[in-house]
């Protein structure tokens, strides 16, 4: 047992706050977790979007149980092991047509790295060394390496870091709230903040341009659709420039949205995409980069024995890793988990918009199963009245996630009607309190 709380430095945290009244979780079943007080807290945010066959999933276990034992390490550079080739090939499966090449990593954050040098490297391996920039959107998350928080759109993830990289430019968001407020699913204006790419290549003329990085909906900003015919737009203008266009799926990715990705839920399919998160259920970490045929070609030029992509980790593709995501698929399907948060959505939907009208509550966003709740903020205050919601309702025994004032809710796709009951009655309840 540990002496006091004081050599942990905690990510994303509120470090003193916390350690003043930690918040602990001792185990986890389904859709509960369970505090060492031996309190049951309901699971509204799958973790941190990641849980998305809920906790302690018996196949997952056992897999990851049977293969501590048998190879419990394989050094993923000049070398293989089985599980990795069979999990890309069933991962492939169930991307968007043409996406059938992937490349492991270990993390969301790795994976947008991963993405952005593969989409440098591609131009530069086709003779377009020029296309050096690269494009993200204000309000976006990708993680936080320095490729990530540069086209990353969060202030406070990229003020305190210096210049990050150099050559990076945004597009606009497509929040607004004045016009889209209320709307269930995709707003119905806001296509045409696609058209600011263009602004960008005018400015910076397409032949210096390499990629461009969004989340088809955006989840740490808080739960921000994308316009109808938005993403569609913005693929037009990618093609018509020769950019490559990166959709970063690591919340959207595996069933979260109500299909197996969000570019088949919209119907419009990027050069590249990242994952993490779902992949494995969550269990062991491990985050992918999906590349379409002629990304990866580009690089299978030269002698056949040099390698093809100086990049890499240590864990890529690691034996516990890709041994938890064959049986986090495998229960996916067998549960039909990928399409079950389009049969709740509107059941989801009804509940949560069933919040407008409580004190405070200036807008409710939702897809599949994912709700933004977005409070006005306390005067002087950001974030406060938030985190007041999120602190009543973990001691109401509910979990949620906040950022700012918006709540955000994710709970693992084996919900029942009943819990998303609770969810929204524990937060309806926190918000009417805290006022
Ligand atoms: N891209 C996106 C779209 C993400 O949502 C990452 C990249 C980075 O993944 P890693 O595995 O490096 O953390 C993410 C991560 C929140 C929250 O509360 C969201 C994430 C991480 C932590 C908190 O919204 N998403």
């Amino acid at each position: 047992m540990y002496k006091d709380l004081d050599a942990y430095w905690m990510p994303f945290t509120a470090n003193r706050q916390f350690k003043k009244a930690p918040r602990m979780f001792a185990r986890a079943s389904g859709m509960h977790y369970w505090t060492p007080e031996g309190r049951q807290i309901l699971d509204g945010a799958a973790g941190l979007w990641c849980v998305n066959a809920g906790h302690a999933r018996p196949k997952i276990v056992e897999a990851i149980r049977q293969q501590a034992g048998e190879l419990d390490f394989a050094p993923p550079f000049q070398m293989g092991h089985p599980k990795a080739f069979e999990l890309a090939e069933q991962v492939v499966e169930l991307t968007p047509p043409g996406l059938n090449k992937v490349f492991y990593t270990n993390s969301g954050s790795e994976a947008v790295d991963t993405a952005l040098k593969m989409a440098l490297a591609y131009h530069r391996a086709r003779g377009e060394g020029q296309r050096t920039r690269l494009i993200g959107r204000e309000r976006g998350y990708h993680g936080v390496n320095f490729g990530g928080i540069s086209v990353g759109g969060m202030v406070a993830n990229r003020k305190m870091f210096g210049s990050l990289l150099a050559g990076v430019d945004h597009i606009r968001h497509t929040h607004d709230p004045e016009r889209n407020a209320f709307t269930r699913g995709q707003p119905a204006h806001g296509a045409e903040l696609a058209d600011d790419l263009e602004r960008l290549v005018a400015l910076h003329d397409a032949s210096t341009i390499a990629a461009v990085i969004v989340e088809p909906v955006a989840g740490s900003t808080g739960v921000l659709l994308p316009p109808k015919g938005y993403l569609e737009r913005l693929r037009a203008i990618c093609d018509k420039h020769g950019i490559l266009l990166v959709f970063d799926e690591v919340i959207t990715g595996f069933g979260r949205v109500g299909a197996p990705f969000a570019a088949q839920r919209f119907n419009v399919t990027p050069d590249l995409m990242t994952v993490a998160k779902g992949i494995t259920n969550g269990c062991v970490p491990m985050g992918a980069v999906f590349a379409r045929q002629f990304v990866h070609d580009a690089f299978m030029n030269g002698p056949e024995h040099l390698i093809e992509f100086f990049h890499g980790y240590t864990y890529s593709a690691h034996p516990l890793a890709c041994a938890a995501g064959l049986a986090t698929l495998a229960t996916y399907a067998e549960e039909g988990l990928l399409g079950r948060a389009l049969e709740l959505e509107g059941y989801f939907a009804d509940a949560v918009h069933a919040l407008k009208g409580a004190p405070n509550v200036i807008d409710i966003r939702n897809i599949g199963l994912v709700g933004g709740i977005e409070l006005q903020p306390l005067p002087d205050q950001p974030g406060k009245r938030a985190f007041s919601v999120f602190l009543d309702c973990w001691e109401r025994g509910v979990l949620i996630r906040t950022t700012g004032d918006i709540i955000a809710l994710s709970p693992p796709l084996i919900a029942e009607k009943a819990h998303i009951d609770q969810l929204v009655a524990t937060i309806g309840e926190a918000i009417r309190r805290v006022g």
